[in-house]
Parts: C-alpha cells; structure tokens; sequence
C-alpha cells in the first residue's frame, strides 16, 4: 500500500503498547499496512479495537488524529484511575480456570460491568483437562449457570474448540480474566497462525515473556475478532451508578423499585425487596455479598469533582 503523507487514513488499533499504538489501515483488504502511531495530543485516549483516522508520517508511521465514535468501551476505574481495556468489542469472554483456582468476585464485578453495558457475557472454564479440581470450579460457576449465563466447559491445549467458536463468529470478543487462565493459550489455538505472527512490535515487546502485558487484537478466521489482554487481579467499578451497579446483576432486575425507600441500599432497611429475596434463598449469597461491596464502594467513594 503507498502512503499518501498529509492525507488521513482510516484505521484499527490493533495493539496499545502505552503511548503508541499499533493500527492497521486497509483492515479487510489484501494489502493492510501497520503503522506505530502516536497520539497527537498528550493524553494517551485510546484503546485496542479503537477506530482512527490517522496520518502518515513515515512508511511505517504516523499519528492518530481523530477517534471514530466507539461502539462500546471496556474499562475499569478507581477513585483516581480510569484504565481502558478494549474498545468496540460485543462480547466479553471471561476465562477461569480449574487450577489455579480464580477469584469468583473478580468474576462477579466483571459480569457486572458487561452486563450494566449490554454487552454479551460468556464464562468460559478452562483447563478441564486437569480433573482434581473441576468439581470446585464447576461448584463455584454453578449460581452463574442458574442465572441463565454461559459457561463453556474447555481444553485450550489439545481440546476440542468448535463450541466455543461458535460463540465466537462475527463477534469482537475480548478475552479477559486473571493471569494464568489460559487467555493466551486460547488465543494461539484459535487464531491462525499467520495472523498471531504478524505485528510489527508484539515480537520485541514480548519477547522472551509468556506475560501478556499489553491488549492485542487478532482477526478470527470465520469472521470477527479476539482481543487478548493482560490477566488483571482487581477490577474496579468506579465509573458505575447506583443503578448501573443494580442493573448488573440480573436477578435484581425485576426487584428494582420495589424496596420501601427510593434510595434503598439494600442493606438493612425494612421492607427491602432485595433482601427479603435473598432471605428467602433466591439469590445466592457469594453473589449478594459483592453486590453490597460495590454499594458500599460506590457511597463511599471520595468525591474528587
Ligand atoms: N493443562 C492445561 N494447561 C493449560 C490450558 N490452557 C493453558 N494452560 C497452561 O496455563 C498456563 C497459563 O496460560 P496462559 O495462556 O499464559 O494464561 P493467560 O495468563 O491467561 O494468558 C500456561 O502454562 C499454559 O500452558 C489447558 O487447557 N490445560
Ligand atoms: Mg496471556
Ligand atoms: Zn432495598
């Protein structure tokens, strides 16, 4: 492909490496080019699966000028932090695994996030090859199962994927978990070959570690894509209201409105219609714990603005 300098190309960031970003322009035709790009204000505002309009400044360079309106963003915050995790995707993937054994509210919060988005939520268990612990995990994912959510039972390293391709076709799907789950593992066994080894800087910046330390977008065969990322160990949900908290957890939905007190928190105020159905055993109790943790984050949060 010849650049044209001083004209804006469209293109996908495919990789987000701090400050500069890896974007792909031409995306679906034969001759796509990779250009290192840099943002052209001082803030780095972008995220892998962003769409921009960039300029060349080199053959294999060039600054982001402008950001297509994002379809969805994933991100994560805390009082004084947002961290964004992938732009445009449709469905997150999150990974857990038999051993080690993973943390169900880093689960629960995430779910949370996708769902308060309307994105789609699929929990995939991996490492079912290794049986000790399976139980435990399949115990753990059982109340996720009864609220209608997928689990996807897998083997990244010799099992068979077709089911979990399936949920993935056409999709912009971010993988996403704890370090250790296997998101990697699943990447290199669903993408092809060729495509995991291009890239102009995944070589130099990983090399030589088995750490994903930075998003990295990759086109799936059939269609759609896969975003693998870096494992995270808290996931913080800042950015949610009250009401985003509450509507991402389904089994409160048709409950909202029905406490005594409009600005119920569900805590121990009389006539709460969430915890009389969690007295009553409808809502399980792993899950209602993280619930009021959000809600008790969320109060008291600093008001920095
Ligand atoms: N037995 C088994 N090991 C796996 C499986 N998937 C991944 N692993 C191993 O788990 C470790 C962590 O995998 P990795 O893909 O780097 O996890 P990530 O941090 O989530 O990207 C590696 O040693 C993998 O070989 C699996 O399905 N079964
Ligand atoms: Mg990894
Ligand atoms: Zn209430």
């Amino acid at each position: 492909m010849t650049l044209n300098h001083n004209a804006t190309l469209k293109g996908r960031i495919i990789g987000a490496y701090g400050r500069q970003y890896e974007v792909r322009i031409g995306e679906g035709t034969a001759d796509s080019t990779l250009l290192m790009c840099s943002p052209r204000g001082k803030k780095s505002l972008y995220a892998c699966g962003d769409e921009v309009e960039v300029e060349p400044s080199g053959s294999s360079q060039g600054v982001i000028q402008t950001l297509i309106p994002r379809r969805s963003l994933f991100f994560r915050a805390n009082a004084f932090k947002e961290k964004l995790i992938a732009a445009n995707v449709t469905q997150v993937v999150i990974v857990v695994a038999t051993e080690p054994g993973f943390n169900d509210e880093l689960l629960i919060r995430c779910l949370c996030a996708v769902e308060s988005q309307n994105l789609t939520g699929l929990i995939v268990l991996n490492k079912c090859d290794l049986t000790t612990h399976l139980q435990r995990g399949r115990d753990l994912l059982a109340p996720f199962t009864r609220l209608g959510h997928p689990v996807l039972e897998v083997n990244a390293q010799s099992g068979n994927l077709d089911v979990l391709r399936g949920h993935l076709t056409g999709q912009i799907s971010l993988l996403f978990g704890q370090s250790g789950m296997g998101k990697t593992t699943l990447t290199n066994a669903l993408v092809t070959e060729a495509v995991a080894k291009t890239g102009i800087v995944s070589d130099v910046l990983n090399s030589g570690k088995h750490t994903t330390t930075h998003a990295r977008w990759y086109d799936l065969p059939g269609g759609g894509a896969l975003i693998d990322s870096p494992g995270l160990e808290a996931f913080g949900l800042s950015h949610l209201s009250r009401e985003e908290i509450e509507n991402g957890f389904r089994e409160f939905r048709s409950l909202r409105g029905h406490c005594r007190f409009r600005d119920c928190q569900h805590d121990h105020e009389p006539h709460c219609a969430f915890r009389t159905a969690f007295t009553s055993g409808a809502i399980d109790s792993r899950r209602f714990e993280v619930f009021q943790t959000l809600l008790a984050e969320h109060r008291n949060q600093p008001k920095l603005f």
